[in-house]
């Protein structure tokens, strides 16, 4: 069973521009100047969504569970908006393994790349050209460069998934030790956003007996990763807390510590996925974590793409857009659309999800 866990965003007065004469916008005159960057663009909040619309997700890496059900929620919206869906994407998480699917993405005359990006600016330069050529790009689950998309489904508040993170720290260790962080890659856009918010949170009186004494890189890879986690309580015999901000990173550490000495007495917290984190929660290896719900990020990002593609939003702060099963959204600032607050899972709620 899977719950709905974001109730529909309340929508207050349309904010976006009004009609238009010209009555939509048309692939080449959206493309013209559109998204966070501002331009000429004008929104019609009344276009339909049109069918046939073409969007390709392309993800951080095809090998992650978090990443399918990211890119099936995309294939669901994609579906019930009668657009045409396509996946592709690299293997491994590096800065620059996706710059080559996006020039082919150009090539193909896709309407919309949806992408997670490995690293904000190695894949700024073929975004730029994709939307040269009419393309729209809607960033998901880790930003590119914001003059290089259209719009950004960011999966919760940088600030709120930050001190999340740090809160649950602060219960599990009782506010007292030496902590690590073990990342994605270097240069992922959302983790390394998440871990400046963690950086500012342990300045804050309340975390003061909180000591964060390394941040190392998995890089999304689960071997490397194990690796990782099993180094850090090597090097740090006193360490209280791993947290890891990625569902690889997390499963890697809760799977090595839950066959080491260090189970039970060195918590392991972060962002992970409620099926791969259940055996490690129900042999008390972890207490608690957080995550959304993944399969929503690529569904907000499909309507989001259609949305563009229709002429109904241009990405510019104010504008709403329906999102089916969702409800109604608005755009912040920054080109930003904010999918919901973050999900903390334990031994009491674990069972109620499924993905
Ligand atoms: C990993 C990826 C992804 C991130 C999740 C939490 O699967 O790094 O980008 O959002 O973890």
């Amino acid at each position: 069973m899977s719950l709905r866990r974001f109730a529909p965003v309340a929508l207050g007065l349309v904010l976006a521009v009004g009609l238009t004469a010209c009555g939509g916008t048309t692939k080449d005159s959206a493309a013209s100047g559109s998204g966070s960057t501002g331009g000429s663009a004008v929104a019609d909040p009344n276009a339909a969504m049109k069918e046939g619309v073409k969007m390709a997700f392309l993800p951080k890496q095809l090998n992650n569970p978090y990443s399918d059900i990211e890119v099936g929620g995309g294939q669901n919206a994609l579906t019930e908006l009668k657009g045409e869906y396509k996946l592709v994407g690299p293997n491994d998480a590096s800065a620059s393994s996706q710059v080559s699917y996006i020039n082919t993405l150009i090539q193909q005359q896709q309407d919309v790349i949806g992408i997670a990006a490995n690293d904000a600016n190695a894949v700024c330069p073929s975004l730029q050209q994709a939307r040269q050529a009419g393309i729209k790009v809607v960033s998901f689950d880790s930003d590119a460069a914001k003059e290089c998309r259209d719009v950004f489904v960011n999966q919760a508040t940088t600030e709120g998934i930050g001190r999340k993170l740090v809160e649950m720290t602060r219960n599990l260790t009782g506010g007292q030790g030496e902590i690590a962080i073990l990342s994605a890659t270097p240069n992922a856009t959302n983790q390394n956003a998440w871990i400046a918010v963690v950086d500012e949170e342990l300045k804050k009186p309340e975390n003061a007996g909180l000591k964060l004494v390394a941040t190392v890189y998995g890089n999304d890879d689960d071997q490397k990763s194990f690796q990782e986690a099993q180094g850090l309580l090597q090097t740090y015999p006193n360490l209280k807390a791993i947290v890891s901000p990625t569902t690889v990173g997390i499963a890697a550490t809760a799977r090595y510590v839950s066959s080491s000495s260090y189970k039970g007495k060195v918590a392991v917290t972060g962002l992970g996925t409620p099926n791969q984190m259940r055996e490690y929660v129900k042999d008390g290896t972890v207490s608690q974590f957080a995550l959304w719900n993944p399969a929503d990020i690529g569904y907000l990002a499909g309507y989001a793409g259609v949305a563009l593609s229709s002429g109904k939003i241009t990405g510019k702060e104010g504008e709403t857009f329906s999102a089916g099963k969702l409800g109604d959204y608005t755009i912040g600032a920054g080109g930003e659309i904010v999918l919901g607050p973050p999900t903390v899972f334990d031994s009491a709620n674990i069972d109620q999800f499924d993905f």
